[in-house]
């Protein structure tokens, strides 16, 4: 590990330039709350009501219980599903602020915004029963967005639409016979509250299944979420753009977006064209827009604004004394950040009602007004180009060149270059003929308990080199990104001969050159991977628990990661985490995670927190998957019968 616990060379140089500073980031705060508790990190500490904290010891008599009785498998899983309702929240809001701006948008009243994309606004109206015919887009629009928001608070018990018509009939006959089909998003959160509150529910294998429904309910709300951004933002396309602090500009105006939702953001990219004159009348070369974290990664996917770094490192932009304002909406924004700008210029500009930092500036973004708002956060950031101290400025000179943009939609444009008549047959076929060894998605955070970006890169390069197609989103995408993976490059260093081979037939069909790792773009668009996998197996005639398909979270941070996971367990999906999460406490519940849901849901949890270990981990799920799978293909190839649908053991 290296002194800063970083491999990110631009975090180690800005490191290393400001450590005779006083400025505490959250690589040394990290440091000073050594020892963490260990009742906290196993997960049983309760302080669920005011009796509390109770922390318990199961081996010892009088203290393994809290003071209503609680027992330590209780009080974890309450914990840990209180994670969920958290991390269901902060998504399916999101979501449901965009489906606003779509109803506001079709309605009239948000008129800086349009349906950009019309094919898309099509295919999901058709996905959820929405009538086209003869119909506006505006109309049609308005149905959707109305069709999303009613997911959200519906009193009837059938499932969701947005989690309904995006799973196959396997799944949908599992939920229903686990109960974990969620009827509405808020109410399976506030369900969730409920059932953790105090005297309610006591049995954790019933709280865990109330924490898959939330899943479910998270879910529901990300693919709500990338479906209606699309339709009003545009389907990403594969883009060329650069990634890490190098992206910044010294004589520019330098304008960081940061946080999560693309309403406010695609905004900012659009007046900053038209502002670029009134930056050049203040003494700069124009305004340079980059994007941090998800933000940045939605930005990105569609407009190809550089990435300047992700959630471990997003102190050290401001640190580089090149940063005129960061702008910020919601999720993921370290409060640090205003105390680093004590010390630099930079302008912490806070956008959302509910999302505020004592000490930055606050412009409301108002959807009626979208554009003029946008102009306002772009005005002040130019203004306070001149504040800038040359002294302070350090701009690393790393950078590295990325190809984004790989929405499902995009990737089967390519790949139909290349198998006009089944596009994911290019894809399906390679893991078939055992060409590549399966697919594996990474997502997730960075995680200050483990070296910044290390595990990330590692794992996949592991798994790059015996074979495994690789995609990711949210901020192992930015760490993907910074390390040229997101590159030709990228194949060319780290691809095994199976994985190389697949990439260059696809790539010389298509003429697009194509990356390591295939960015899918933001933690929302999780939902794209899964649309990815679901339309994977159903090519392959097969349920999504027998599909070489695993999913890894080396540096899981946010409530929203657990979330994640937990939905792609119930979905079928092995999913490794890097970070022991706070569940330990309780072996039933771990047993619960790691073992239990594997013969209910073919999904599970492995935590294992070595890198290297947890490659050959992901890789031997893989293989035994994809050996199973073609015992089966060949027994009913021989026999003329379908193949099994069986779990694996
Ligand atoms: Ni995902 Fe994206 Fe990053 Fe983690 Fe946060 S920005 S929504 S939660 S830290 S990947
Ligand atoms: Fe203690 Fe029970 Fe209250 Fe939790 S709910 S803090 S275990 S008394």
């Amino acid at each position: 590990m290296s002194d800063y616990r970083t491999i990110d060379p631009a975090a180690t140089e800005i490191l290393e330039a400001a450590k005779d500073r006083d400025i505490s980031t959250q690589f040394d705060r990290y440091e000073a709350q050594q020892p963490q508790c260990k009742f906290g990190l196993t997960g049983i500490c309760c302080k669920i009501c005011i009796q509390g904290p109770c922390r318990v010891i199961s081996s010892k008599k009088g203290a393994d219980k809290g003071i209503c009785g609680a027992r330590d498998y209780t009080i974890v899983s309450r914990n840990v599903a209180r994670y969920i309702a958290g991390g269901a929240s902060a998504h399916s809001d999101h979501g449901r602020d965009i489906a606003h701006t779509l109803l506001s948008t079709a309605e009239g009243k948000a008129p800086d915004y349009r349906v950009r994309d019309s094919e898309k606004l099509h295919a999901v109206a058709k996905k959820v029963g929405v009538e086209l015919d003869g119909r506006r887009d505006v109309d049609i629009a308005k149905d959707v967005a109305i069709k999303a928001l009613t997911d959200f608070g519906k009193y009837t018990d059938e499932p969701c639409t947005w989690l309904d018509v995006n799973i196959d009939d396997e799944r949908k006959k599992k939920f229903k016979t686990t109960r974990i089909n969620t009827p509405a998003i808020d109410r399976s959160v506030v369900q969730l509250l409920h059932e953790t509150h105090m005297g309610t529910d006591a049995d954790p294998v019933n709280i865990i299944f109330g924490g898959l429904q939330a899943a479910l309910a998270d879910f529901t709300g990300m693919s709500i979420s990338t479906d209606l951004s699309d339709i009003l933002f545009g389907t990403p396309e594969p883009v060329k753009t650069s990634a890490n602090l190098g992206v910044l500009r010294k004589s520019m105006v330098n304008l960081a977006i940061h946080g999560h939702n693309p309403v406010l953001s695609e905004m900012i990219v659009d007046v900053v064209d038209e502002l670029q004159d009134e930056a050049r009348k203040n003494g700069a070369d124009g305004i340079n827009l980059v994007g941090i974290c998800c933000t940045g990664n939605e930005v990105l996917m569609r407009r190809g604004v550089p990435m300047a770094t992700n959630f471990g490192s997003q102190e050290l932009a401001i640190m580089t004394g090149a940063l005129d304002a960061m702008v910020v909406d919601v999720q993921c924004i370290a409060p640090g950040i205003q105390e680093v700008c004590n010390c630099y210029h930079t302008l912490v500009i806070s956008t959302v009602k509910f999302s505020k930092i004592p000490g930055s500036a606050h412009i409301e973004f108002d959807l009626a007004n979208a554009r003029e708002s946008a102009r306002q956060i772009v005005r002040l950031t130019i203004k306070n180009f001149g504040n800038r101290r040359e002294d302070l400025m350090h701009i690393p000179a790393f950078k590295k060149d990325i190809i984004g943009g790989f929405s499902l939609e995009a990737m089967l444009d390519i790949f139909s270059k290349a198998n006009p008549k089944r596009p994911i047959g290019v894809l399906s076929d390679a893991v078939q003929s055992g060409e590549i060894k399966g697919i594996c998605a990474f997502a997730g955070c960075n995680n200050q308990k483990v070296e910044h970006d290390a595990a990330i890169i590692k794992i996949a390069r592991e798994l790059a080199k015996n074979d495994v197609f690789l995609v990711s989103t949210g901020c192992s995408a930015g760490a993907f990104s910074k390390f040229g993976m997101m590159s030709q490059e990228g194949v060319d260093l780290y691809a095994g001969p199976g994985l190389k081979k697949l990439i260059g037939r696809i790539q010389d069909a298509s003429g697009v050159g194509l990356p390591l790792v295939f960015h899918m773009g933001s933690c929302v668009d999780n939902s794209r991977v899964q649309q990815l996998w679901h339309t994977l197996a159903l090519d392959m005639g097969i349920s999504v628990p027998e599909l070489p398909f695993v999913a890894t979270a080396p540096e899981a941070t946010s409530e929203k990661a657990i979330s994640i996971g937990s939905w792609m367990v119930a979905m079928g999906i092995p999913c490794h985490v890097g970070v022991m999460p706070p569940i330990d406490g309780s072996p039933l519940v771990f047993d619960l995670v790691t073992q239990v849901a594997r013969d209910v849901f073919g999904g599970y949890f492995i935590f294992e927190t070595d890198a290297e270990k947890a490659a050959a981990k992901l890789l031997q799920r893989l293989e035994s998957r994809a050996w199973r799978l073609g015992v089966h293909r060949k027994a009913a190839e021989a026999y003329n019968t379908s193949a099994n649908v069986l779990y694996e053991s």
